[in-house]
């Protein structure tokens, strides 16, 4: 059985977060406020599908898979931009590639005592973020 994600998590750190959103070519503006903002992860996981929403005062964003199934994502609101995505576990982390006009981009997320970490990558930059339950 794999680890449960399943919950609400609030956000306690960000780090790096504008070198990854700089590799995405995130203009000055829209930066200067996401970084401003602590969203929150909202997880459901049934089995091997999720629904992945981030929520925050700025923006938001939904993203439905099953682990295993390649999908199309649009990156719509952050990027926007058209990835072919696959999650997958890798041991206890699910682990996502988002293929794309972005070289090494994807992220992970797992469960490290009673927080919730995601590092987000591309092109060799890293974002890594920690949450607690809400
Ligand atoms: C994600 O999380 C994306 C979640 O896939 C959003 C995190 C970072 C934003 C990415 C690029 C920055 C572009 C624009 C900034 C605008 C708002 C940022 C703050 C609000 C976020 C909605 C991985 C995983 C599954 O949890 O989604």
């Amino acid at each position: 059985m794999p680890v449960d994600l399943s919950g609400t998590w609030n956000m306690v750190s960000n780090e790096n977060f504008e070198d990854y959103m700089l590799a995405l070519g995130i203009d000055f503006a829209t930066r200067k406020i996401a970084k401003m903002v602590k969203p929150q992860k909202v997880i459901r996981q049934n089995g091997d599908n999720f629904t992945i929403r981030t929520l925050s005062t700025f923006r938001n964003y939904l993203v439905q898979f099953k682990v295993g199934e390649e999908f199309d994502e649009d990156t719509k609101g952050l990027d926007n931009r058209k990835c072919k995505s696959l999650v997958t576990w890798d041991n206890d982390r699910l682990t996502c590639v988002q293929k794309g006009e972005k070289m090494n981009r994807g992220w992970t997320h797992w469960i490290d005592g009673d927080e919730l970490h995601l590092e987000m990558f591309c092109e060799g930059h890293v974002c890594k973020q920690r949450f607690q339950r809400a």
